[in-house]
């Protein structure tokens, strides 16, 4: 299973460097993850390059025209339809663990970027399947958010992890944050890491990390428990 994913941008500029390191960068070499991000330009309707235009009804703020995106979805659709479409905007669902889980499982997504006062309202009824926002605050344009969901859902699929890194200790992962960590020494500027921690007994080591976790998960963010507490 590998995952192709195309990006529609204006600011292809701003996603040159955060796929080619680490987690996904080892992703891409083995081949389980092709990240292929497109100017918009390209398929401008003018000679200028003219991607956006005056809003109708007035005020301020350009929007993303329809023809542009419209040529760039039907001409990265010609290898085979995409599962997904995705509109990146402040307006859309919460993204969550559970929607990168559900996106990992996909072949072949289109991320679109939306800049200015976002993107022409028909093409999100005509060919975007997904709405998405990455949390409640207002960025200057889809492109960092983009690369969140690139980073949440590359590291989710099968073999790209290893057992050390596995997904399955993540916080989210079962809702619920993740224990505090500690290496050497054992002893730092006389602050000692927990006792239990050194014991050598992988169950009660066990037990420990499930009980801070629930504790850090009540403590910060109850929201998360709701529903759940046994
Ligand atoms: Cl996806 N785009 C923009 N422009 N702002 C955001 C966002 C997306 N998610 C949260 N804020």
């Amino acid at each position: 299973m590998s995952l192709q994913i195309d990006i529609l941008t204006v600011l292809p500029e701003l996603l040159e460097s955060p796929f080619n390191h680490s987690i996904l960068k080892r992703a891409k070499e083995k081949g389980l993850l092709e990240i292929r991000v497109h100017h918009l330009r390209q398929w401008a309707v003018n000679e200028y390059g003219q991607v956006d235009d005056y809003q109708y009804g007035g005020g301020a703020g350009m929007v993303m025209m329809a023809e542009p995106l419209a040529n760039a979805i039907e001409a990265l659709s010609q290898d085979g339809p995409f599962e997904e479409i995705i509109y990146l905007t402040p307006d859309g669902e919460r993204f969550d663990q559970r929607t990168a889980n559900r996106l990992s499982l996909k072949g072949k997504l289109l991320l679109i970027c939306g800049h200015y006062k976002g993107i022409d309202q028909r093409i999100r009824d005509k060919y975007v399947t997904r709405e998405i926002s990455i949390g409640d605050y207002v960025l200057s344009g889809g492109e960092l958010a983009a690369a969140i969901l690139v980073d949440a859902i590359g590291r989710l699929l099968p073999g790209v992890l290893n057992d050390e890194t596995s997904a399955l200790f993540d916080s989210f992962q079962d809702n619920l944050l993740a224990p505090p960590v500690y290496s050497r020494p054992a002893e730092w500027r006389g602050i000692r890491v927990p006792e239990i921690l050194l014991s050598g007994d992988p169950r009660k080591i066990e037990d420990w990390r499930h009980e801070q976790s629930l504790q850090r998960t009540r403590q910060r963010r109850p929201d998360l428990l709701e529903g759940e507490e046994d």
